[in-house]
């Protein structure tokens, strides 16, 4: 008994007061959550092995452990022990969650995903395989924690209470330097690749910095939505949908009850249809196509700061994409009609199918909030066949059949990959390409032709499977595939005139629709959008989207489209809203024109109701369909 008193008498005359002990559980929180999250950094593959202490990562982590551990120890006062405490348990919980997550899907946890609520059912059958003997560093600290909160137990708080200003102004002041410390490294980190890819945030920036991001979204986007709608801009959007252009046509419901497969094709530019080079077509298969499909050469792609995502984010619920960002980040958890909730409703099965990380444009979240039956990303496919980035398009379309087929009423979504830039990965296509062999201009001829020879043997495998009558397909270019540093090369191959306009008028991406081999092919001259391709298809089907802000390419009005930068173009003019300026794009005049222009501002409010409808989720509980109504 002796013994035991005096211990207890030892711990006291340490003197070990309530501040030393803070400390103490400042610096083993802040090491603990640096030592949990540099793990989390190579278990997950964010960082690739040999493990090293030096890299700027390691920086980044311990700055964030310190900033995330002293804000804890701030916001709690004198509780601030016991909220230590609670935040490693907290931190260790979400790193562990990560962690299997992550080793799943390559990427921690995000607030989207944890909204769908399908990680849990996802792993649940590799739980075990996903759990490591390693993964006990998550836990092997609370031993110590125990005894520190064991020997802080007697000691008095309150005691103190005058010292608590200076603690206050020491933390403080130690968490504004830590965050110039961060802020000042992390301006010489390229952060452009954030953008499309989250991951790359957390392979920068470390996980804690990762899960503070995520958080710091979330809450942005929450209360944007909360704020009501004013009058005015009711007023526009009731405007906008009572002048909505027809989105049916005399060939309404001929595709009814047909699968629906639809390609978007990877960088596809509308200029490649029907190209000569060297005396050969590029893409002689989609030629001969349009012989038995409607064909569409005057679509322009719309799409916007999420590029690819931008493509299938239109496709899925014919809306403008936000004007900076991608609506797959900015808007993840917004209510949505999409082509799978309507298909979903007629019987159909619906999945997409695209060969690379699941992460990528937070497509993991979006799809499952989209109602597609499954995703298919990198891990669903057998990769037997390199090209570009991950699977070649032909191998990918094979797998991508045989996985639909297993239903009998099946929308598939394809999204292609191997065609993307810089086209380097086709050296072994025969296309002669004269005097652009090895630039990027003909590679990119050449990456086409492959793409044409794998949808050739896609619709040859439909065949053979006895389903090329009964499925409806679509084809179209997701996006521009030169740009300005190809300008030059582009302009001799087309001949075109190196004005802006001829050059703008390219960025047309080439739209089939394939209904069965009894139609006889119509080319369509009609102006219009990526927007448009939802209504088109479901006109075709026989359904239609109440929301959609598209319209049916094959209805009789004449034809227009707006980009996100608010250019309008309609079947002859062409206004350039960084120019302000309207051409007639057969003369290439200029057109002054107020008629005109006052019909552009009308289109351009499209853009206005689009944003508005993301920003604050307005098809949630109906909301939009009250106004318009
Ligand atoms: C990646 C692919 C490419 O999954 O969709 O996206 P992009 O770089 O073309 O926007
Ligand atoms: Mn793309």
């Amino acid at each position: 008994m002796q013994v035991i008193k005096g211990s207890k008498e030892k711990f006291k005359s340490l003197n070990i007061n309530i501040y030393v002990l803070e400390i103490l559980f400042i610096i083993f929180g802040i090491i603990s959550i640096f030592v949990k999250t540099l793990y989390i950094q190579y278990t997950i593959k964010l960082q690739e092995p040999p493990f090293t202490l030096s890299g700027d990562i390691s920086k980044y982590i311990l700055l964030s452990s310190i900033i995330l551990v002293l804000a804890a120890a701030l916001f709690a006062q004198r509780k601030s022990i016991i909220s230590l405490f609670i935040l490693n348990i907290i931190t260790s919980f979400v790193l562990f969650s990560d962690a299997l997550y992550g080793r799943y899907y390559g990427i921690p946890l995000t607030i989207p995903i944890l909204y769908q609520m399908g990680f849990v059912g996802d792993i649940s059958q590799s739980i075990l395989s996903l759990i490591k003997i390693k993964d006990l560093v998550f836990i092997i600290d609370i031993p110590i924690i125990g005894f520190l909160i064991y020997i802080s137990r007697s000691n008095d708080y309150l005691k103190f209470k005058n010292r608590q200003k200076i603690r206050n102004i020491s933390i403080i002041g130690s968490l504004i330097l830590s965050v110039l410390i961060f802020t000042f490294y992390g301006k010489n980190v390229d952060t452009s690749r954030h953008a499309y890819e989250r991951k790359n945030i957390a392979k920068d920036f470390g996980t804690i910095y990762f899960h503070g991001y995520d958080v710091y979204d979330f809450v942005k986007q929450k209360i944007a939505r909360n704020t009501s709608l004013k009058e005015d801009e009711k007023e526009i959007i009731r405007e906008v949908y009572a002048r909505k252009d027809k989105d049916t046509s005399k060939y309404f419901g001929t595709g009814r009850d047909k699968n629906l497969i639809v390609i978007q094709v990877e960088a596809m530019q509308g200029f490649v249809a029907d190209l000569i080079i060297e005396g050969k077509e590029v893409t002689p298969f989609l030629n001969q196509l349009k012989n038995n499909s409607f064909y569409f050469n005057n679509i322009y792609h719309q799409v916007a700061g999420g590029n690819t995502s931008d493509a299938e984010f239109m496709l899925n619920n014919s809306l403008y994409p936000s004007a900076t960002g991608s609506v797959n980040y900015l808007y993840p958890m917004n209510e949505y009609l999409t082509l799978a909730d309507i298909l979903n409703e007629e019987g159909y099965t619906s999945r997409m199918f695209h060969s690379y990380d699941s992460s990528f444009w937070n497509r993991e979240a979006v799809y499952r909030n989209y109602d597609y039956e499954k995703f298919y990303s990198i891990n669903d496919f057998n990769l037997d066949e390199k090209r570009g980035w991950a699977l070649s398009d032909d191998s990918f379309f094979k797998q991508s059949i045989d996985i639909s087929r297993e239903k009998n009423k099946f929308f598939s979504l394809l999204i292609t990959l191997s065609s993307h830039h810089p086209y380097d990965a086709f050296s072994d296509i025969e296309l002669e390409t004269g005097d652009f062999k090895d630039t990027q201009v003909g590679n990119y001829l050449k990456a086409m032709n492959y793409l044409d020879m794998a949808v050739k043997n896609l619709f040859d495998d439909l065949r053979e499977k006895d389903l090329l009558d009964n499925t409806m397909i679509v084809i179209y270019g997701d996006h521009s595939g030169l740009y300005q540093d190809q300008r030059g090369l582009l302009e001799k191959l087309l001949k075109l005139d190196g004005s802006d306009l001829d050059w703008n008028m390219i960025q047309k991406v080439p739209l089939w629709i394939y209904t069965g081999e009894g139609l006889e092919g119509k080319t369509i001259e009609k102006t219009g959008g990526q927007i448009d391709i939802l209504p088109t298809v479901l006109d075709l089907m026989g359904l239609s989207h109440p929301y959609g802000l598209g319209k049916s390419l094959l209805n009789e009005n004449p034809g227009y489209l707006v980009k996100r930068d608010g250019t309008v173009i309609l079947d002859r003019y062409y206004y350039d809203n960084q120019e302000k300026v309207i051409y007639d794009t057969q003369s290439k005049a200029k057109a002054e024109n107020s008629l005109l222009m006052s019909e552009i501002s009308e289109k351009q409010k499209e853009l206005v109701v689009s944003d508005l409808i993301l920003k604050k989720d307005l098809l949630k509980n109906n909301r939009l369909l009250e106004i318009i109504q």
